[in-house]
């Protein structure tokens, strides 16, 4: 019995998210496209700290996939758009973080060290 009912709650939610999105997909028909949105921690990225470099304003980083820059998993150098995140973070760190591009650089905007 335990499995039926979570069974029919399981398509009560698909078929509710999937009439939810159809509605929102019908809203946004009319809307030029743009930028994937950026709510939560779902459009976060997963990295490690390999090095902070605070005379140069720099973390260096290896992320995982990038999906709003297009960019695979690598290690790489971010500037970081607010020197006071170079103290949150330490070499080893599992962190969650934003990357953008600003002004053509490469640029951690958000970011927060994993629990
Ligand atoms: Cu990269």
């Amino acid at each position: 019995m335990k499995n039926v009912s979570k069974i029919t709650l399981a398509t009560l939610i698909a078929t509710s998210a999937f009439t939810f999105a159809t509605s929102a997909a019908a809203q946004m028909a009319a809307m030029a496209p743009m930028a994937p949105a950026s709510a939560g921690q779902s459009s976060m990225s997963e990295g490690e700290v390999k090095n902070v470099d605070k005379d140069a304003g720099k973390l260096t980083i290896k992320h995982g996939e990038l999906k709003n820059l297009g960019m695979p998993g690598m290690t790489m150098v971010f500037r970081v758009k607010d020197p006071a995140m170079l103290g949150q973070v330490k070499v080893g760190d599992k962190i969650h973080f934003v990357a953008d591009r600003v002004g053509g650089a490469l640029t951690v905007t958000s970011l927060e060290v994993a629990k």
